[in-house]
């Protein structure tokens, strides 16, 4: 890795559920595609458990719910800080989004969106990550999350050229082997929707309205990439998927929350057509 790389902090908490849906509590920023993952697969599959919704701000306070849409209805709490302080007060990383959260204990039980998906599904009958498929799903979430997902970021906080550079063609060499996969395929895995694809989703839904310009991820946009668009067309599309897509909070997070990159917080107007919500 190159110096003046972006290393995102490994998350902390990662048990497993006691008990089913009903004792938990899902709090999201719609913002975030972590997020965003773990919104998607509760939607899709009708998971019964509860939701709060982070405001797409943020400043060094962290995530927050300043009343309104963006309440904790179950806690109460103005600040997600407050359920990683109880939980464990010595926590001194970063206050991240997605969080599952235990009712009965009151704690958090798993901040990793990776592993919240994985709950979800079996909880709902373990449809979207079958036995038979798991090998193949974890590979493609490999390299997709190296080099696409979160390579996206390394190009944006990268601290030096070199390491943006890198990143930069990690992003369009993973575009360039999706778009190819796709050639052939429906879904990532073949002909049905897997755990893989609803995790990749929420990356291709920002790529041209915020990693293209405010990450300089400038190479090509989605709607350059035709069969990344038809599958994120067909995604989009899918019942429920797109009431997690909150195009106005997404803007308004990155571009006024990043004051390094965007010292002005003006959000751009554009792109016009994003290609995949008509
Ligand atoms: N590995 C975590 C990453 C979650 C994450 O980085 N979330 C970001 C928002 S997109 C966050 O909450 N960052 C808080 C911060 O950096 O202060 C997951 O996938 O759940």
């Amino acid at each position: 890795m190159s110096a003046g790389a972006f290393v995102r902090q490994q998350s902390k908490f990662r048990d497993r559920p006691e008990g089913g849906p009903e004792r938990h509590h899902l709090y999201v920023a719609l913002a975030c595609p972590w997020s965003q993952r773990a919104a998607i697969v509760r939607a899709v599959t009708g998971l019964e458990i509860g939701i709060s919704y982070a405001h797409p701000f943020r400043d060094e306070r962290g995530w927050a719910f300043p009343g309104g849409r963006f309440a904790d209805e179950i806690n109460g709490f103005a600040f997600l800080q407050q359920g990683y302080d109880v939980t464990d007060p010595s926590f001194e990383g970063r206050v991240s989004v997605p969080v599952l959260w235990d009712k009965e204990t009151g704690r958090i039980v798993n901040n990793e969106s990776a592993d919240i998906v994985v709950i979800f599904d079996e909880w709902t009958g373990g449809t979207l990550y079958p036995a038979d498929k798991r090998a193949e799903i974890d590979e493609l979430n490999g390299w997709i999350y190296e080099e696409f997902q979160n390579g996206v970021y390394r190009a944006g906080f990268s601290r030096s050229q070199e390491a943006y550079d890198e990143a930069f063609r990690g992003v369009f060499s993973a575009l360039d082997r999706l778009e190819a996969l796709l050639a052939d395929r429906t879904y990532l895995a073949g002909d049905d929707i897997t755990l893989a694809d609803w995790r990749l989703l929420p990356t291709l839904l920002r790529f041209d309205a915020v990693y293209h310009t405010h990450f300089r991820c400038n190479g090509k946009r989605l709607i350059e990439f035709p069969n990344l668009l038809r599958y994120t067309r067909d995604l989009y599309a899918q019942p429920h998927v797109a009431e997690t897509f909150a195009l106005d909070e997404v803007k308004e997070h990155y571009y006024t929350t990043h004051d390094e990159l965007n010292p002005k917080r003006i959000i751009p107007q554009g792109p016009l057509d994003l290609g995949f919500t008509a």
